[in-house]
């Protein structure tokens, strides 16, 4: 909807004109060379007046042009004699070469020619050739002049002219009003902190004065800190329609480019821009491009452009005055490797927090997407909203436009409630691949690792209440344990310790139970040894290392934080929390050897299996989570619409079979 009104500003006054005169320009340039190269091809050797006349009497003589002025007559040579004159093939010295000599007068030479009757042609020349040399040798320089002056301009970005083929002006997107068509804080679904806090900048935007005549300064920037997907660029067009002012944004990557120069001229005509259309906003999407903190370990000549871009944007950000009108938002979602400079009072100085939604802002994003879906009455937002913790705004949206294509491809009348879980599903985990072909012993073997990580799980306090486990192949995995993980904002020692526990119960499995061990634990491993590294190195969580963390915001940091001996103190202790992790998942599962073997027989039998059958076999949880009592309030709802579906289907059978009379025997031809 916005980008019918977006334009690309400037388009007419750079426009393909300019263009048109580079092209010509390096044509007639091109011509120029190449025309100088051709004629320089050619030798001239000056001969005496006497040469001169013996080469026309022995009828070397193609052509003869007299210069008057200089007293000078030149004639080319005809190709077969070229040898004998110049000791040299065409080669060397030209298709048309020539030979010069000083004539003692013009009437002189014209008596002579006749006297020994030559018949080619003559042609007299007024003055020297001085402006065909000025031509020649000026006009490229001068040509080339240009040119340059012209790729200054472009790059320096002032004046309004573009760069070469249009480099060095910002490619920034102008989104202006519109009646009716903009973005406002309604559109924007929970966010209600983040929304709150931008609001102060609309104020500032539509009332400058109320806080400048207090002696208040008006920010220049905003950072919108976020983790992808949770409408950062929404918010901020967002406060462009409350605010009623011209929007441009730009995403950091565009600024960067491969012609050097070009990330700061563009970020100046960005604001050049911004400024003539003030009071505006500028938002900066992905500033984490531009801003990484400036090379302490620059390599060579690697990342000056992206310092000077940078340079640049500071330089900007201070250069106009607070009251120009002109308020900076950028996105990001690591505000950690920004560098310092640019969250400096005066700059960046406001964070603006915009995290994933919870339950009840999940239930309102719901409600946004779902607005404009067909729904059939067995749509319970409450429940979708809990089933997906973590999603953020942007996976919602997905998940409601996946359940109306599920729908659809199933060929109902309306999106029910089974196509919003199966899109869920589809989001979390991929497309399902029910086709894919397993042999009966690798069956065997997923069915034991999936029933492995059900058993471990269900046994440990801490771990994630279970869901369903299925062994359907399903994106890049061949089965997994669904689990409904747990809204928290601090995680204890205990939690990742039975997760890592839970995980290893897959790989734990095989071993035991199959004897052998398998690549299909590779995903399993990778989180394991994340979540251990992670204890160990950032939160001080291992014995031998308590209270430390070495974390490190350097993207590109070759070196670590630790010294050797503490690097090899890590890597001991990652290996030492994940063995002991594995032994105790084996503990557990020998100790539940029979139970374990039941829901493995289960799972291959069944393809998929649900808590209630794990319940069955495993008896209930030994501890209950808040998780737990909600995954079981939703089974009981689910039971008891069973079996109200079935009684409804069972009275109107009944009733059918009162109105209509049983049909007629068919008659057969046997009888
Ligand atoms: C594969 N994927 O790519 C197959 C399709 C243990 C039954 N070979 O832990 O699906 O085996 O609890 C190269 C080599 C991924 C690339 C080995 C990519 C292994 C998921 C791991 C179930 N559920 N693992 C799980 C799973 C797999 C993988 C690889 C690779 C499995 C497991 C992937
Ligand atoms: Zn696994």
């Amino acid at each position: 909807m916005e980008q019918r009104n977006s334009q690309r500003p400037d388009k007419k006054k750079n426009g393909p004109g300019l263009n048109w005169i580079y092209i010509i320009l390096i044509g007639a340039l091109g011509y120029i060379l190449f025309k100088g190269q051709s004629d320089s091809n050619n030798v001239d050797k000056e001969v005496s007046y006497d040469t001169f006349r013996s080469y026309v009497a022995q009828g070397y003589t193609k052509a003869i042009v007299v210069n008057k002025s200089e007293g000078v007559a030149r004639m080319t040579i005809i190709p077969e004699k070229i040898r004998d004159v110049f000791k040299q093939g065409a080669s060397t010295v030209g298709k048309t070469p020539s030979v010069s000599s000083k004539i003692p007068s013009t009437d002189k030479i014209d008596e002579y020619l006749s006297s020994v009757g030559y018949k080619g042609s003559i042609k007299y020349e007024e003055s020297s050739g001085l402006l065909g040399t000025l031509i020649g040798s000026v006009l490229p320089i001068l040509l080339l002049a240009l040119l340059w002056i012209w790729m200054f301009r472009g790059a320096g970005g002032s004046g309004g002219a573009g760069g070469i083929f249009g480099v060095g002006k910002s490619k920034a997107k102008l989104y202006e009003k519109k009646d009716g068509e903009q973005v406002t804080f309604k559109d924007v679904a929970g966010q209600e902190g983040a929304k709150q806090e931008v609001q102060e900048i609309v104020d500032f935007l539509k009332n400058p004065k109320k806080y400048t005549d207090l002696g208040g300064k008006i920010p220049k920037g905003a950072l919108l800190v976020g983790p992808p997907g949770t409408g950062k660029t929404l918010l901020a067009k967002a406060v462009a329609g409350e605010a009623d002012v011209p929007f441009f944004s730009m995403s950091g990557s565009d600024f960067v480019e491969m012609f050097v120069g070009v990330g700061a001229s563009r970020v100046r005509d960005l604001f050049r821009q911004a400024k003539e259309k003030a009071p505006s906003i500028v938002f900066i999407d992905e500033i984490d491009a531009v801003g990484r903190a400036r090379g302490r370990n620059a390599t060579v000549g690697g990342n000056d452009e992206r310092e000077n871009t940078l340079n640049q944007l500071l330089t900007e950000m201070d250069g106009f005055g607070t009251n120009s009108g002109v308020i900076i938002l950028a996105a990001t979602n690591r505000v950690d490797i920004l560098d310092k400079a640019l969250l400096r009072a005066g700059r960046f100085d406001r964070q603006i927090h915009v995290d994933l939604p919870d339950l009840p802002e999940r239930v309102a994003i719901f409600n946004v997407h779902t607005k404009n879906l067909k729904l059939d009455g067995s749509l319970d937002i409450d429940l979708l909203a809990r089933q997906t913790p973590g999603f953020s705004g942007a996976d919602i949206a997905n998940v409601c436009n996946e359940a109306a294509l599920i729908a659809a491809r199933h060929n109902h009348n309306s999106v029910g409630k089974q196509d919003f879980l199966d899109a869920i599903d589809r989001i979390i985990g991929g497309l399902e691949k029910k086709t894919k072909v397993m042999t009966q012993s690798e069956k065997r073997t997923i069915a034991l690792h999936e029933a492995g990580h059900a058993s471990v799980s269900w046994l440990l306090e801490y771990a994630n209440p279970l869901v369903k486990v299925t062994i359907v192949p399903r994106g890049q995995a061949l089965g997994a344990a669904w689990y409904l993980p747990e809204e928290r904002s601090i995680t204890t020692r205990e939690q990742m310790l039975d997760e890592i526990c839970a995980t290893l119960g897959g790989r734990a499995a095989e071993e035991l139970f199959t004897g052998h061990i398998s690549s299909g634990a590779l995903n399993d491993l990778e989180t394991v040894t994340k979540r251990a590294y992670g204890m160990v190195a950032y939160l001080g969580m291992s014995e031998n290392l308590p209270n430390v963390c070495y974390y490190d915001n350097q993207e590109y940091g070759f070196t670590k934080p630790y010294s050797e001996k503490t690097g090899e103190l890590i890597d001991k202790e990652v290996q030492a929390l994940i063995a002991e992790q594995y032994e105790r998942a084996k503990k557990i599962l020998t100790e539940n050897k029979d139970k374990h073997a039941a829901l493995a027989n289960m799972l291959a039998e069944r393809e998929v299996i649900y808590r209630e059958d794990v319940e069955k076999i495993f008896g209930p949880r030994p501890w209950k989570s808040r998780g737990d009592e909600l995954l079981e309030e939703q089974e009981a709802a689910n039971r008891q619409r069973a079996e109200q579906m079935a009684e409804e289907y069972q009275r109107r059978k009944e009733a059918e079979a009162q109105q209509t009379p049983p049909p007629p025997p068919i008659p057969t031809e046997d009888e």
